[in-house]
């Protein structure tokens, strides 16, 4: 099978190490396209939990194997850590198996537009929450993966495709919703400032790609339940894809010099 070809990859919100990581679907997807430039954009290993529980599967090492394949065969490579695999920060600056780390970048599309490239826990708000609050927020988000994954494998039984349940849970819940437009407001404001013509991010499990106050707002999502990733075409056209059991089109934004407009969501 001929691989898809993009210019760059941006996945993030991985979680090796977790129960609930969907590393074959990700492996799948590694697997089926090629690109010159792939970003890692955080909470790719979940080294919090694995302290906390160790937890490891075959799939997980595929997943590492297929990234090192990547580099090796000449895909530059960038590893931008998180909060929870926040000890890779020390490594900013090195280079290890062909794979750059950093605290943060700034991808130059193919049409000459300027994102800057962050995890985004720094624009998360929940660290002036108190303790008990995240640790409810943990359980309840624990709770939602564990009956996704029971959910799923019945679907699967069934012959059914992979459907993550927190799409409908998280966007009918206001209070989410209300999060999930706070962050992407301080994200897009800060692009702004800076003179960026947007912010590749991930850290809210949310994919998304709009323009906001005249910035792309751009979230990769998660591979732990909705599987997505941003990719950028040749011509510096962007796209939030979705990737199980079918590649499906989120979103996307045409390249600068074609049409700057971002067209509304492929259904
Ligand atoms: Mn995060």
């Amino acid at each position: 099978m001929r691989r898809l070809s993009f210019r760059s990859v941006f996945v993030s919100d991985v979680h090796l190490g977790l129960a609930d990581c969907q590393a074959d679907y990700l492996l799948d997807f590694l697997r089926s396209m090629q690109c010159e430039r792939l970003y890692l954009v955080g909470d790719i290993v979940d080294l919090e939990n694995m302290a906390r529980r160790p937890y490891w599967h075959a799939s997980h090492g595929a997943v590492v194997a297929e990234v090192l394949a990547l580099a090796a065969r000449g895909t530059r490579v960038t590893y931008i850590p998180g909060n929870h695999d926040a000890a890779l920060r020390q490594l900013a600056g090195q280079r290890i198996a062909g794979i750059e780390f950093a605290l943060d970048a700034v991808h130059v599309g193919a049409d000459g537009r300027r994102y800057r490239v962050s995890h985004g826990d720094e624009y998360d708000s929940a660290t002036a929450v108190p303790a008990w609050l995240l640790r409810l927020g943990d359980a309840l988000q624990a709770f939602v993966c564990a009956m996704n994954r029971r959910c799923n494998r019945l679907l699967r039984l069934c012959g059914l495709h992979y459907r993550p349940l927190s799409v409908g849970l998280k966007s009918r819940l206001r209070a989410a919703v209300r999060y999930i437009d706070a962050f992407a407001a301080r994200v897009a404001a800060r692009a702004r400032a800076d003179g960026y013509d947007g912010h590749i991010c991930g850290h809210i499990h949310y994919a998304q790609l709009y323009e906001r106050d005249g910035v792309l707002y751009l979230n990769d999502g998660d591979w732990v339940e909705h599987c997505t990733a941003l990719v950028e075409h040749h011509d510096g056209a962007l796209e939030l894809l979705h990737w199980s059991e079918r590649r499906h089109t989120l979103a996307r934004c045409a390249a600068e010099a074609a049409a700057p407009a971002v067209l509304p969501a492929a259904a």
